[in-house]
């Protein structure tokens, strides 16, 4: 079937991967699988262990909010196990958010950009976004990716512009194809870290469907201004007339105003 039901066995005999999914989980349905991924954590998995699931039954995004994820997507959590100074791990998102484009790329031939912090974007609509959800021992990175998802399954109540693959292209892809791409190219990204910071920032700076865009930043504070730059710690550079404001990953939501 075009569309493949996920199965860890079709996924491993893709992978081409070192760590990443080498111990794969995957189930049919679940709570969170970063929740999953965590608990293996806790019990001592190794670096790259990862689960996949075809739905959640309470998928989370940053905050607190609700991430939609029925059959048809790709929802998977990798753990991490960073030796990164943890003011670098915001990096971790980066790294992801990277590491999905080119994945997406490579399976679908979709263009891909990212929207600040780490969202996955095509053009001003939303297909994926990542979670990174941190101890002091391990990091939990999840990913989700609207694949096989028709308007119908990404209703509304979602309050933005949400795709996906089947959306943009007119066509299913193989989900274990993508789940293995997705593996694949978070272990190749993951390995930059930390020789290659600076080409990571780079990448991601081009990806950057905000960069030279005005935005209206919520969070904490609620305000409009020039996305100027991202630094070296990723965090995003507003220009308002207050002055420069600095914002570090997962303290706000933002928008592309025009
Ligand atoms: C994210 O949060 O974009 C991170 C999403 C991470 C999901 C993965 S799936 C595997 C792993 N297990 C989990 O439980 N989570 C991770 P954030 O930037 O906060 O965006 C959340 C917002 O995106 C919501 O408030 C909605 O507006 C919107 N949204 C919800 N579901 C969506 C979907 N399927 N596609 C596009 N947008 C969605």
């Amino acid at each position: 079937m075009a569309t493949g039901d996920l199965s860890a066995e079709r996924i491993s005999s893709l992978l081409r991967t070192e760590r990443f999914g080498r111990a794969l989980h995957v189930y049919d349905s679940v709570v969170s699988t970063n929740d999953l991924a965590r608990q293996l954590a806790d019990e001592g998995a190794a670096e790259g262990t990862a689960v996949i699931a075809k739905e959640q039954a309470a998928g989370r995004g940053r905050g607190g909010r609700a991430w939609l994820s029925p059959p048809g997507g790709l929802w998977l959590s990798v753990l991490l196990r960073p030796t990164l100074p943890v003011e670098e791990w915001p990096l971790l998102g980066v790294v992801l958010a990277l590491a999905s484009c080119r994945a997406v790329e490579t399976v679908a031939g979709l263009r891909t950009g990212v929207k600040w912090p780490n969202d996955v974007m095509v053009g001003p609509r939303k297909l994926g976004g990542i979670l990174v959800e941190a101890t002091p021992a391990f990091a939990i990175g999840g990913i989700g990716l609207n694949a096989n998802l028709t308007d119908a399954a990404l209703p509304d109540p979602v309050g933005i512009l949400a795709t996906s693959i089947q959306m943009e292209t007119g066509r299913g892809i193989d989900l274990n194809v993508l789940a293995a791409a997705v593996l694949s190219s978070s272990e190749e990204y993951y390995r930059r870290l930390p020789a290659e910071k600076a080409s990571l920032l780079a990448e991601f700076r081009d990806r950057s469907v905000v960069l030279g865009r005005r935005v209206h930043i919520t969070g904490s504070a609620s305000f409009d201004g020039l996305a100027e730059a991202i630094d070296e710690s990723g965090a995003l550079l507003v220009r308002t007339p207050a002055g420069l404001q600095v914002l570090r990953a997962g303290e706000v939501s933002i928008r592309v105003a025009e």
